[in-house]
């Protein structure tokens, strides 16, 4: 019971290359991590080659954004973090607000994608959508990171 019974989620959160080449975008959306309470896990800063990005988006091949799509995330230094909090995952998409730029001015103005986005590709951040797409993007990004060591760790916190 008490504090430590809160159950924690982990999720992967991307800063996009549009968001990382402006420095205070980047500083600004790291402060707005921790100011909402997550615990970096893990962290670091790469690029990928167009190889890494069709193969992250293989699930969108043959939408018609798909082309510009991994263009773009292979265009420049991205950073990725391993987030960890309760509720993680819902709780990173709703900072980031929707997909589309336009919709998120419309409808969650305070939202990262509202205040930073330029175009619906151009949407400065990415997260994780589910239980199993986290799983599966911390793999991808943090090959070396064990999810279930990591949760064992910090047993108490996790149940
Ligand atoms: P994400 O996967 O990045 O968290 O974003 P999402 O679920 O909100 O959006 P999804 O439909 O999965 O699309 C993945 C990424 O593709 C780019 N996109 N461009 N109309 C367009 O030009 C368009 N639509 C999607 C965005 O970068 C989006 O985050
Ligand atoms: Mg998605």
């Amino acid at each position: 019971a008490g504090r430590l019974s809160k159950v924690l989620q982990l999720t992967l959160a991307v800063i996009k290359p549009d968001a990382v080449a402006h420095p205070m975008m980047l500083e600004s959306l790291h402060q707005r991590i921790l100011e909402d309470n997550f615990l970096i896990v893990r962290c670091k800063d790469l690029i990928w080659s167009q190889q890494d990005s069709e193969r992250f988006y293989a699930e969108h091949s043959g939408r018609f954004f798909y082309q510009r799509l991994v263009e773009f995330m292979s265009s420049g230094p991205m950073r990725a973090y391993i987030l960890a909090r309760e509720d993680a995952i819902h709780h990173w998409r709703e900072m980031m607000g929707p997909t589309k730029v336009f919709r998120a001015r419309y409808t969650s103005p305070a939202s990262i994608r509202a205040q930073f986005g330029l175009t619906d590709t151009r949407n400065t951040t990415h997260g994780s959508d589910s239980a199993e797409s986290a799983q599966r993007e911390i793999n991808f990004f943090f090959p070396d990171f064990c999810v279930e060591e990591w949760m064992e760790k910090d047993e108490l916190l996790f149940r």
